[in-house]
């Protein structure tokens, strides 16, 4: 691995250099105007984060170091025999903004592998918990209760030069990486499986390893955790998870806490809950409606229903993209390769035929069309992973990737405690009237 920290540390020491002169050429230079609206309405738009890791047009979607999802699925190495793309890969990518070798992504396996030890505190962290605590509720205490590993934590109470802070961070996070799979499969196999815990397989890539202790032996099961590793990793700053992390590790909260708190913004309905969301939508759909295959009418029915409620259609919509999601084309895409007869697949493409024609007719959401959320239940049901309140755990375990690879770059390039100005109503009244 040292190698590959010491091409992290090139790269760093490059940017840094780039960024410093950007600011000392163009300080002053003005990005946009910002307007009442956006401070009130999430800030959407403004643009107020620099993320190396990844970048998102509107149209187009999520791009990772320049490769859109199609592209990382051909590029990236993949197991033998595998066709998805390894997520050791993307991992290496978004670290070093270069596609890895085999190699590259051998060792970052074997040191995920190697790193995976969780110390048994946080077992009885889990364990003290009632078992009808939510499982991302469950996520985030362990993921607290690690914390006593931190590197970066240790070495700031003993005192360490701001210029090394980027390679405790850079330990810190691959630590944490190659421990959650084991936290989260903790979690599922004691809420789910009756505390029957199965112990890691060194010798499996990182996302089978995973796979593998959740208790699921499928080959096709083990490309999906691939892919589903890959393609919720990261999208760009400025959503809830990633900007979380993000902010709360400018305090210099080391990784644990930082991602900690990150996840506890996943965890949100409008954000990677509705993973669970959706799945529970379309069963609840199913349930009302009797049972097997619902007509279009009924969706539809169903869908006005839900908008009539004052709720939302999870899984649709989003707050930067305009078109449908490739996360969810991947996909949908994968479920026409393995699974296409699945009912609950053919319900979710039925429900894709539905649903933003209603939304754009109504013309309150700015975006009709589906999210990553809309797809990834009914592919984790096929498999047998039925407990849809854990489905947010596994968006958390590959959100982890993208936002520690982001922290990495954050405390490289030494980018400062993030603090926006606030104003009141009151403040924003007298500013409109111009005094
Ligand atoms: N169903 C019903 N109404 C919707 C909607 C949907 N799927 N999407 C947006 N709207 C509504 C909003 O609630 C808002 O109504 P309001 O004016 O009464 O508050 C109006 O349309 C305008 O919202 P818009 O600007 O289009 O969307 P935002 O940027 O405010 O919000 C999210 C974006 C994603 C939060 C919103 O589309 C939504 O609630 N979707 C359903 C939940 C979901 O799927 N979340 C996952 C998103 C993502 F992929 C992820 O983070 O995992």
């Amino acid at each position: 691995m040292s190698y590959i920290k010491d091409k992290f540390k090139v790269k760093a020491d490059e940017l840094s250099a780039e960024v410093k002169e950007l600011i000392k050429n163009h300080g002053n230079t003005k990005i946009e105007d910002v307007t009442l609206a956006q401070v009130y309405q999430g800030m959407r738009g403004i643009t107020g984060l620099v993320t190396e890791t990844s970048l998102l047009d509107a149209n187009e979607g999520i791009r990772f170091r320049g490769y859109s999802i199609p592209e990382l699925r051909e590029k990236l190495p993949k197991a033998p025999g595998g066709k998805e793309p390894l997520p050791e890969g993307l991992f290496y990518l978004m670290l070093i903004g270069e596609l890895p070798t085999e190699a590259d992504v051998q060792t970052i396996s074997s040191v995920l592998g190697r790193r995976s030890h969780v110390p048994n505190h946080v077992f009885d962290a889990i364990d003290a918990l009632p078992l009808t605590t939510h499982p991302m509720t469950m996520f985030t205490i362990a993921i607290m209760a690690l914390q006593t590993e931190s590197l970066f934590a240790k070495a700031y109470a003993e005192g360490i030069n701001k210029k090394d802070y980027w390679s405790y961070v850079f330990e810190d996070s691959l630590n944490l990486i190659a421990r959650l799979p084991r936290v989260a499969a903790y979690i599922y196999r004691r809420k789910y499986k009756g505390g029957q815990h199965i112990q890691p397989n060194g010798e499996l890539d990182w996302a089978s390893n995973f796979a593998h202790m959740l208790g699921y032996t499928d080959d096709a099961f083990n490309e999906l955790m691939r892919l589903y590793m890959v393609i919720h990793a990261d999208h760009e700053g400025g959503n809830v998870s990633a900007h979380t992390t993000h902010l709360v590790g400018s305090a210099l909260s080391d990784p644990y806490l930082s991602f900690a708190a990150g996840m506890t913004g996943l965890a949100g309905p409008l954000h990677g809950l509705a993973n669970q969301e959706v799945i529970k939508w379309i069963l609840d759909m199913r349930e009302e409606l009797g049972g097997g295959m619902p007509t279009k009418d009924q969706i539809e029915a169903y869908v006005r229903k839900t908008l009539a409620d004052g709720k939302v259609v999870p899984g649709y919509g989003h707050a930067v993209l305009r078109k449908t999601d490739p996360r969810f084309t991947a996909q949908m895409e994968f479920a026409k390769t393995h699974l296409p007869n699945d009912e609950l697949v053919r319900i979710v493409w039925m429900v894709y035929d539905t649903v933003p024609g209603i939304l754009t007719e109504l013309g309150k959401a700015k975006n009709p069309w589906p999210n990553v959320d809309a797809h990834s239940g009914a592919l984790l049901v096929h498999y047998g992973l039925v407990e849809y309140e854990f489905y947010t755990v596994l968006f958390g375990v590959s959100r982890a990737l993208g936002v520690l690879a982001s922290l990495c770059w954050d405390r490289a390039l030494g980018l400062s405690i993030e603090r926006p100005k606030s104003v009141t109503t009151e403040w924003m009244k007298l500013f409109v009237e111009g005094k």
